[in-house]
């Protein structure tokens, strides 16, 4: 983290700051709102825990309301069609899963592979944000933690009957994620971000909590790697300006 810009150089104001943060604040609200679908969907498929995944899910809203003020208190309009497009495939990819009735696969989608990716995200978004979003990203990190357990608990008690599931899923699921890193690469720079310091604290993440559910360092490192296939991107360049 120490790679981002330090706070007081950023123009939160500028027209290329305002402009970049119109679709990063489209991904996070789309993506508090994708965690509350895939919540509510996990209650379904799971019935025994149907009441603690529906109040997973309330956070989840509450989320998406917190980062819609945050656009607020800039004057920026999200770009909800980008994001929607940006999280096309992983929204396929779980909704395949639910109606297989998968539901060790739509646990990595939403509790390892998304919650991870927030965490790296708001916890990389911090030191760069305005004062406002700092304080809202701050609280909403500290429940994406809970989420990532919450799934994590129920795969390591599940381990032996869904760990070749959990590869497969990984195999399909990682390279999703990596092309959305690369989606909003360019704006996550303009806002201050660093990509590197982003890829290191998802995979730090996404491998402590593999390691957690009960596999080896070898199968962590191999499944890791799945994310450097390479994945072509939707085209949906029109909704982006050029840089
Ligand atoms: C889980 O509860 C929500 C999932 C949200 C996904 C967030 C993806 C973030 C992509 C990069 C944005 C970084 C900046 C964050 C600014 C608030
Ligand atoms: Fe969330
Ligand atoms: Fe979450």
């Amino acid at each position: 983290m120490s790679q981002n810009q330090p706070n007081q150089t950023i123009d939160f104001y500028s027209d290329a700051y305002r402009d970049a943060f119109s679709r990063i604040n489209g991904v996070v609200i789309e993506g508090e709102q994708e965690a509350y679908d895939n919540f509510l969907r996990l209650a379904e498929l799971l019935p025994e825990s149907k009441e603690a995944l529906i109040y997973l899910g309330k956070m989840e809203l509450r989320h998406r309301k917190s980062f819609e003020a945050c656009g607020r208190n800039l004057k920026v309009t999200p770009n909800l069609v980008f994001a929607q497009q940006l999280f096309a495939d992983l929204r396929q990819a779980f909704d395949e899963a639910a109606a297989a009735y998968r539901t060790a696969t739509c646990f990595l989608i939403q509790a390892l592979a998304i919650e991870c990716f927030a965490i790296a995200a708001y916890n990389n978004y911090i030191p760069v944000a305005d004062g406002f979003a700092r304080r809202v990203t701050e609280a909403v990190v500290a429940d994406e933690y809970h989420h990532l357990n919450f799934g994590e608990t129920w795969l390591k008690l599940h381990f032996q009957d869904v760990k070749n599931e959990l590869e497969t899923a990984n195999q399909t699921v990682l390279p999703i994620i990596w092309c959305m890193l690369n989606q909003v690469e360019s704006d996550t720079r303009v806002i201050g971000m660093n990509k590197q310091s982003l890829i290191e604290e998802f995979l730090v993440q996404y491998g402590d909590a593999l390691n957690r559910i009960g596999f080896s360092t070898r199968d962590i490192l191999r499944m890791s790697s799945y994310g450097l296939t390479a994945r072509k991107a939707r085209a949906f360049s029109k909704y982006r300006p050029p840089h």
